[in-house]
């Protein structure tokens, strides 16, 4: 077995692991990514694509941001339409000038591993760690296996960013971890596509036949979404198919524009919210998806992980400039106030965009629902109350130690 040692072995090499390796290194925090995939397949992941204003300037700050500034879109607006009728919330006006960047999250990781590569930090690919000993004193380790050599990491942290499925959530013992779980009775059906988008700006479309959303990634390249049954199967669904559906769902004048074409990729992600607690454990923080999942209504998976991100990076940048280690302490709380919020408001916008029994048209639930979206669009204060949260809110600050000593004095 080959022993390496770092500062923080960091478990994952999604857009958490990979920010999180590009601030710590800035910092002159050593660390090291693990990664289960080839870095092919890391790069051939079609997932989110909106990014809020706090996560733009975190990219800004590991110095990953110049393509993004080039290509990005900043969107003033979203549309929801409902049974074909169409709603616009300018987003800048009501949040006084806050705006998202349209620019994908397969985008973002191409930047964050050409600066990865760039800098001397050390990544393994096709590596998928098998063990973690995360000890109440000592150092930790990971062990892994990569092209038939075992290695061990030693490292005074491990940062878990593998994911929903990674083995860093299981880690933590189960009297400790408490888990919070709603899966949804029904899957997003996504189609990325090289055609110019239908709309300049996104629309979500909540109709009879089910939720739909006509999203993009640039001028020339478009990305749909059609809500389907969890029975349903990619192969159920030809381009042909997808298209017709799409197009019965989207208002009226917009399925008339619509520019169909051959799907570059097609895939079903089953909808599902879920949160552990706690986010630390020992030497063990949980970063991202590996810590929860939202439903992708809100367009806040992505966000979220990056500010489990920032938070961690203030942590530990903290303790290595010379906090006392009860720093660390404030991560999980400050995260999670975060994720429930954004948990709330996936959960929310989901609860009222979808028909939750497709067999069924006019429930009392399904009423409830229209109800309660019409009411949120056809006032001001309503429609401020989606914009606020759509574009997310300020980041947390964590508060230093000597200053935690001082409000402990006054007292
Ligand atoms: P990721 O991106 O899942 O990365 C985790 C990485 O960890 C690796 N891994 C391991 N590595 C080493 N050893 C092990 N034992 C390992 N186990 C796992 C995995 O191979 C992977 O490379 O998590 P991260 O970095 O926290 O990033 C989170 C985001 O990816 C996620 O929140 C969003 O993509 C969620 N999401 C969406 N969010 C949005 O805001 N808008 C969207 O439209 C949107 N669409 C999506 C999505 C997630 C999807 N998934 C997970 C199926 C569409 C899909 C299909
Ligand atoms: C996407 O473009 O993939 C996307 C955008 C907004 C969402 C979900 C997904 O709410």
């Amino acid at each position: 077995m080959k022993t390496l040692n770092t500062q923080v072995a960091i478990i994952g090499s999604g857009p958490s692991g990979l920010l999180l390796g590009q601030l710590l290194a800035q910092h002159g925090i050593d660390n090291i990514v693990i990664e289960r995939s080839s870095v092919e397949h890391v790069l051939s992941r079609i997932r989110a694509g909106i990014l809020e204003q706090g996560f733009v300037d975190l990219l800004h700050q590991a110095g990953c941001a110049k393509r993004l500034t080039e290509q990005g879109i900043e969107h003033h607006g979203i549309y929801v339409s409902v049974d074909g009728q169409k709603h616009h919330l300018n987003l800048k006006l009501l949040t006084q000038g806050k705006v998202v960047t349209c620019y994908g999250q397969t985008e973002v990781t191409q930047d964050l591993i050409a600066a990865r590569n760039a800098s001397a930090q050390r990544s393994f690919y096709s590596a998928p760690v098998t063990e973690i000993h995360n000890p109440e004193r000592g150092q930790a380790h990971v062990e892994f296996e990569h092209q038939g050599q075992a290695y061990r990491i030693q490292c005074d942290f491990i940062a878990g960013c593998d994911g929903f499925h990674g083995v860093s959530r299981p880690s933590i013992p189960n009297d400790i971890r408490r888990e919070f779980e709603r899966v949804y009775p029904f899957g997003w059906l996504g189609l990325l596509s090289d055609t110019p988008p239908v709309s300049e700006e996104l629309i979500y479309c909540k109709h009879p036949r089910g939720f739909a959303l006509a999203s993009q990634r640039s001028l020339t390249r478009s990305r749909y979404y059609l809500q389907v049954s969890n029975q349903d199967r990619v192969e159920d669904w030809s381009d042909e198919r997808f298209w017709q559906e799409l197009k019965r769902r989207l208002p009226e004048q917009d399925a008339a524009k619509l520019q169909t074409g051959p799907s570059i990729e097609k895939s079903i992600a089953p909808l599902r919210s879920f949160v552990c607690e706690p986010m630390q454990y020992r030497q063990l923080f949980l970063v991202g998806d590996a810590a929860h999942i939202v439903p992708p209504t809100g367009a806040k998976g992505l966000n979220l992980a990056a500010s489990d991100v920032a938070a961690l990076y203030q942590v530990l940048s903290a303790y290595y400039d010379g906090e006392p280690r009860e720093v660390l302490d404030q991560y999980s709380p400050l995260c999670l106030r975060r994720v429930w919020n954004a948990e709330r408001f996936s959960w929310w916008m989901t609860s009222m965009l979808h028909h939750f029994d497709q067999q069924e048209s006019c429930s009392f639930l399904d009423r409830m629902s229209d109800s309660e979206l019409n009411f949120y669009l056809e006032n001001q204060a309503g429609k401020q109350l989606i914009a606020e949260q759509y574009v997310g809110l300020p980041y947390d600050q964590i508060t230093l130690c000597n200053s935690l000593h001082a409000e402990k004095t006054i007292k």
